[in-house]
């Protein structure tokens, strides 16, 4: 039996559409691809910069406790800016072994509300110290680290690192996977409200330091664990969706 023209036509015309079909999900399939490997590349893309001083302190100030009070002032500063033009800057007095000026605090308190879920990510800020802000002892160095506290004010804070003077240090901590310096039993880093840079003398140090120390770009982003998860997820979603179709 001859097929008439109209039929074979029609069926021509399956064929392309068919063929038209699988080329738009070959493509969308090579996107989603592309798109995955991105996440998993540049899970910095996703981070949230909570504070970059660029409108004022932010909410930021000092601590004010007997034993922490190096840091006096918290100010909005364009004189250092890692991001931006401006940075938060505290001004310093930090003596060594002194009862009140061995160490000292930055920090900002959100609402109960804003509280923050920070399982699992990585937090990052940036610091500063001018200088002298080291102290005069190369063996024992001034330092600094990042802390958290919670809805019940118990602490979290994240490894010591030496101070660099006059170039930006990136401290960081991953909640969950960082060894913390201190913690206090009970700590829940899904409900924080309140973060910070601490400053203290090194152990032997000998110099007092006057002058500023600077904060900007406190971000937090997935781990790269999370951001695996999510390409992989995507890469899966998608491959359902396929085989759903097919
Ligand atoms: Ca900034």
């Amino acid at each position: 039996m001859v097929k008439s023209l109209v039929v074979v036509k029609e069926e021509i015309n399956q064929t392309i559409l068919n063929f038209k079909k699988e080329e738009v999900k070959t493509i969308m399939m090579k996107y989603m691809v592309v798109i995955a490997a991105m996440l998993l590349v540049s899970g910095s893309a996703f981070g949230t910069t909570l504070y970059d001083f660029e409108t004022g302190t932010e909410g930021w100030t000092f601590q004010n406790y007997t034993d922490s009070q190096a840091i006096s002032t918290a100010a909005q500063s364009a004189a250092q800016a890692l991001t931006g033009a401006n940075s938060l800057v505290g001004t310093t007095h930090l003596v060594p072994g002194d009862a009140h000026f061995s160490k000292g605090e930055l920090l900002v308190t959100r609402t109960q509300a804003n509280k923050l879920n920070l399982g699992g990510l990585t937090a990052s800020v940036g610091v500063f110290g001018p200088t002298g802000a080291a102290g005069t002892n190369p063996s024992s160095s001034n330092g600094w680290q990042m802390f958290f506290k919670d809805v019940n004010y118990k602490s979290w804070y994240g490894p010591w690192q030496n101070m660099v003077e006059n170039s930006w240090t990136t401290l960081s901590s991953t909640l969950g996977t960082t060894t913390p310096d201190f913690v206090d039993a009970g700590f829940d880093s899904t409900q924080v409200v309140t973060l910070g840079v601490k400053i203290g003398t090194g152990g032997s140090a000998t110099g007092t330091y006057d002058g500023p120390v600077y904060v900007d770009d406190y971000t937090v982003v997935p781990e790269p664990a999370s951001m695996l998860l999510l390409g992989s997820g995507l890469i899966g979603i998608f491959g359902f969706a396929r085989k759903k179709k097919a």
